[in-house]
């Protein structure tokens, strides 16, 4: 056991298991690749990655200190604006929109939901929708970006502390990117990701409060490292708690669950195990009550504009017979072939 969970005993018992395989196998190729891509993995730890997430968190809880007693109002107002502004350029943008083309969006809209998403610097659109693709492709997996197998830490932080295991690169390679590849506003922020990320996530953020209100350059930084860290946990548990603790009442053999917390910190990204069964379904919950999803109260604002539309759903019927089929029976009676 480490912080990165119980993974080195999984693993060892992983190429246990092949190991005797092999003795059976006649075929000794296939078996022999097998076994170069399981040596090749071992924990290599980014050093850079870790020192910058420290100082993110050490200054992120300073900065709460700060704001309750130090920092102007109208500066953390602007922190919390900015948190719900940038965590939907990631909920209605990145996930919803490019990730898993729930709903069509024109351009203006598009171009709009890049900048937000660029505030809330979780990657580049095109990195953070292929690591997610990835991640509804392979859950719970080696492939896995964020294998929640591996524990709470890794799933949350730790998977951005260390170099991809070799399945993430190999079967990674399978998910088809070729939409993006055509989306000229992906494209451009991708390519000026390096001067974009600065600009939106830091410099501007830190330039308002002073400029508007005088605040000082010390405070409007520790303000705004505050809502960056924040904001990265919220979207962090989504992959964390959401694939460890809550019901399952669509499909209980899969990780992801239903966590209502969650949903409330992510802006309506907590019901997970409905997400990771019908990941098209723009509201990315069967509900539609905003309250504890504000990011599809969003999108219909925008569809109202005219902005977004062709919002898929699931109808109702196909989601009860799933519950029944595969759901934990937590709602529409769960798993009748088990009863029967
Ligand atoms: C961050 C992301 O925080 C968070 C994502 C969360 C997702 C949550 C989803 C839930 C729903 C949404 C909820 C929203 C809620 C919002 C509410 C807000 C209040 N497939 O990555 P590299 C290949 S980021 C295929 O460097 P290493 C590829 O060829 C935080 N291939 O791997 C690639 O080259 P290229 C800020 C893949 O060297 C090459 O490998 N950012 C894939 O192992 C190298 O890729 C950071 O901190 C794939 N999936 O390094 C940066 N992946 O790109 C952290 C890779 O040229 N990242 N390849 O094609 C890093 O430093 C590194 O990625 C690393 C791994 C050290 C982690
Ligand atoms: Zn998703
Ligand atoms: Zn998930």
């Amino acid at each position: 056991p480490n912080m990165f969970g119980s993974s080195a005993t999984l693993y060892l018992e992983t190429s246990h298991q092949e190991k005797s395989a092999t003795e059976k196998a006649s075929n000794q190729t296939l078996q022999s690749q097998k076994s170069s891509t399981q040596s090749k993995y071992k924990w290599r730890i980014v050093w850079r990655n870790v020192i910058a997430f420290v100082y993110l968190h050490l200054a992120a809880v300073y900065g709460i200190y700060l704001s309750f007693t130090a920092i102007k109002l109208q500066t953390t107002m602007w922190a919390i604006f900015l948190a719900i502004f940038g965590g939907m350029g990631i909920t209605a943008g990145a996930h919803r929109l490019w990730a898993h083309r729930t709903y069509k969006a024109k351009w203006p809209m598009r171009f709009m939901l890049m900048i937000m998403q660029t505030i809330a610097f979780q990657n580049h659109i095109y990195e953070w929708v292929r690591d997610h693709r990835v991640h509804h492709k392979f859950t719970d997996s080696d492939a896995d970006p964020h294998n929640a197998k591996r524990g709470f830490f890794f799933s949350h932080i730790g998977w951005l502390l260390l170099r991809k295991h070799p399945d993430v690169l190999r079967k990674g390679a399978t998910v088809d990117m070729t939409d993006l590849e055509r989306d000229p506003i992906v494209l451009w922020q991708k390519k000026l990701y390096i001067i974009l990320v600065p600009l939106f996530c830091f410099i501007l953020p830190v330039w308002v409060p002073c400029y508007f209100w005088n605040e000082t350059l010390y405070y409007s930084w520790y303000s705004t490292l505050f809502r960056y860290a924040f904001s990265l946990n919220g979207t962090w548990l989504v992959n964390s708690a959401a694939h460890i603790w809550g019901y399952k009442p669509y499909d209980k053999n899969i990780g992801p669950t239903e966590n209502k917390s969650v949903a409330i910190i992510a802006f309506g990204e907590g019901w997970h195990n409905y997400h990771h069964v019908f990941p098209w379904d723009y509201k990315a919950a069967e509900f539609g009550d905003y309250n504890m999803n504000i990011t599809t109260a969003l999108i219909d604002f925008c569809g109202r504009l005219g902005l977004a539309y062709d919002m898929k759903t699931v109808p109702v019927d196909v989601i009860k017979r799933r519950a029944k089929r595969t759901g934990d029976g937590t709602r529409y009676g769960g798993n009748e072939d088990s009863q029967s």
